[in-house]
């Protein structure tokens, strides 16, 4: 947009408008198919974590028994650097024990 005003500025000026006597040299002709857009932005990566979880039922009576909670954790580029496993014994909220293993 700013060529096209460029040019719309620069032809009236030739052409007498605001002041301009003269003097200007012509203006090339710029082709917008050849101007280059800068194109859609890379996505940023970011460190990010998944989580998922199972539940046990032992005794099949519908109310789980036990959880293990295993979340994964992976640097900007993708590469898994951690692996957390919390397990709640009872199934009541407070996890009992945790197990975390890093990568390098
Ligand atoms: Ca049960
Ligand atoms: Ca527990």
């Amino acid at each position: 947009m700013r060529i096209i005003r460029l040019v719309v500025l620069a032809a009236a000026a030739q052409a007498g408008c605001g002041g301009a006597q003269g003097g200007l040299e012509p203006l090339a002709v710029v082709d917008q198919a050849r101007v280059e857009s800068p194109g859609p932005r890379p996505a940023t990566a970011v460190p990010r974590q998944q989580t998922r979880s199972t539940e046990r039922d032992f005794d099949a009576d519908g109310i789980a028994d036990y959880r293990v909670f295993i979340t994964e954790s992976f640097d900007a580029e993708g590469r898994l650097v951690a692996v957390t496993e919390e397990q709640d014994f009872e199934a009541d909220g407070v996890i009992d024990a945790r197990d975390t293993t890093n990568f390098r």
